[in-house]
């Protein structure tokens, strides 16, 4: 009897052992095709991957990088390493990487064929003023100007969209300068991927991500925020739905190392004039609108007075922070408009070119968030509407309350 009742047991014990090897086998098949990239750093994206000390050829540079390939004098930047008199930045951890003239490394990553994605990563000019850094994902590509420099550490992180045009890329980062000092060359580090999904269109608002609260990828320690550089294609922007269409970036900024007045992220725009960020939204000619926004400031000690200039359709006003506003923190500002077209533009810049008082280089500025564009000819319809059905439930809450009572 205990011989009958043990073999059905170890035939399933049997079962369960090779529906596990299967399971293991098929995990391992997959991971040889390759897994989709997820939200987050590269493999060794912020280069701090042991033992590559060892594999220097010459001085400094390196002929393997875990994770990476690379083509070209690619240098391994050591945290309070010295060229000359002058300390080499590492933005992040301990290890960078420098790229020598027309140097580039390169990664192969799978992601969804037709998305959009952003690529934030950190980079710092060595020596020359016009260093630049080419990012590219075949067939898209993109120079990123580090002459001006937007923070006092030397660094900066920036963001920048392609759209996937097949389902295994290549993400390359090159140096495209040729300078005479071959040590010379832009220092890159802390690379990460985001998938960007563009939020619904609310019904009582036409401004898509008008909270800014879908965006590029940051890190829980960016301290610098993510600059997003001029993009006029709004398809693949890092920050859906707006275009940043001026020479100069603008700052996303998030609620850990910056006052947000809203949600978690929120727009700190630099640069005067030389930074605005923009949105088409679909207006139906002949209403009246409200343009409505959040102006506040970052706390990052910027020097006053900040201002936005707010434009809604053929309306722009200035709007000035007023230091400190009733919650410490922003106020509420509105622009009202009669819409011309189907579509139409707002925008916001910077009114003055601020900087930090601290240091008096660190760009900074006011701070945007919750932009909203409501129909004014339809928000009475909606108010109505939602009073009616507060109204609708007080009436069933007492019926419900008089029923039981009368039951007692
Ligand atoms: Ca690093
Ligand atoms: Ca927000």
């Amino acid at each position: 009897m205990a011989k009958k009742s043990e073999l059905p047991f170890s035939s399933v014990f049997r079962l369960l052992q090779v529906l596990i090897c299967l399971s293991i086998l098929s995990t391992f098949v997959t991971a040889q095709d390759g897994v989709t990239a997820e939200d987050g750093l590269l493999v060794n994206g912020n280069f701090e991957k042991e033992g590559i000390e060892n594999r220097t050829s010459r001085a400094g540079d390196i002929d393997s990088l875990p994770g990476w390939n690379i083509d070209g004098m690619v240098e391994y930047i050591n945290e309070g390493q010295k060229q000359g008199s002058m300390y080499l930045v590492v933005p992040e951890g301990k290890h960078a990487v420098r790229l020598g003239n027309e140097a580039q490394i390169s990664q192969q990553i799978n992601i969804q064929k037709g998305s959009t994605y952003s690529l934030t990563f950190s980079a710092a000019r060595t020596c020359a003023q016009l260093e630049s850094l080419n990012v590219s994902v075949p067939p898209s590509t993109r120079n990123v100007d580090l002459q001006t420099l937007y923070s006092i550490y030397g660094w900066d992180t920036y963001a920048w969209a392609f759209q996937a045009q097949s389902e295994n890329v290549e993400v390359i980062f090159q140096n495209p300068g040729m300078e005479e000092d071959p040590t010379c060359g832009p220092i890159l580090d802390a690379i990460a991927l985001k998938q960007i999904s563009t939020p619904d269109k609310l019904r009582d608002n036409a401004v898509i991500n008008g909270d800014f609260e879908e965006g590029p990828w940051m890190f829980a320690n960016e301290t610098l925020g993510v600059l997003l550089p001029t993009n006029l294609d709004v398809a693949t922007s890092s920050l859906p739905g707006w275009i940043m269409e001026s020479s100069k970036a603008v700052r996303y900024i998030d609620s850990n190392h910056y006052k947000v007045p809203e949600g978690k992220r929120a727009i700190e725009l630099l640069s005067g004039k030389e930074g605005i960020i923009s949105q088409m939204v679909e207006t139906d000619p002949g209403n009246k609108y409200t343009m409505s926004f959040l102006l506040g400031q970052a706390g990052d000690g910027c020097q006053e007075p900040m201002a936005v200039m707010a434009f809604a359709g053929d309306q722009a006003d200035s709007f000035h922070f007023n230091n400190p506003p009733a919650n410490g923190i922003y106020e509420p500002n509105n622009v009202t408009f009669t819409a011309k077209a189907a579509r139409t533009r707002i925008a916001f810049y910077s009114l003055y070119y601020n900087t930090r008082v601290r240091d008096r280089s660190s760009l900074c500025g006011p701070v945007i968030d919750l932009v909203k564009v409501v129909d004014l000819s339809k928000s009475g319809t909606v108010a109505g509407f939602s009073g009616f059905s507060v109204s609708l439930l007080l009436l069933v809450s007492v019926l419900t309350m008089a029923f039981t009572l009368g039951s007692l």
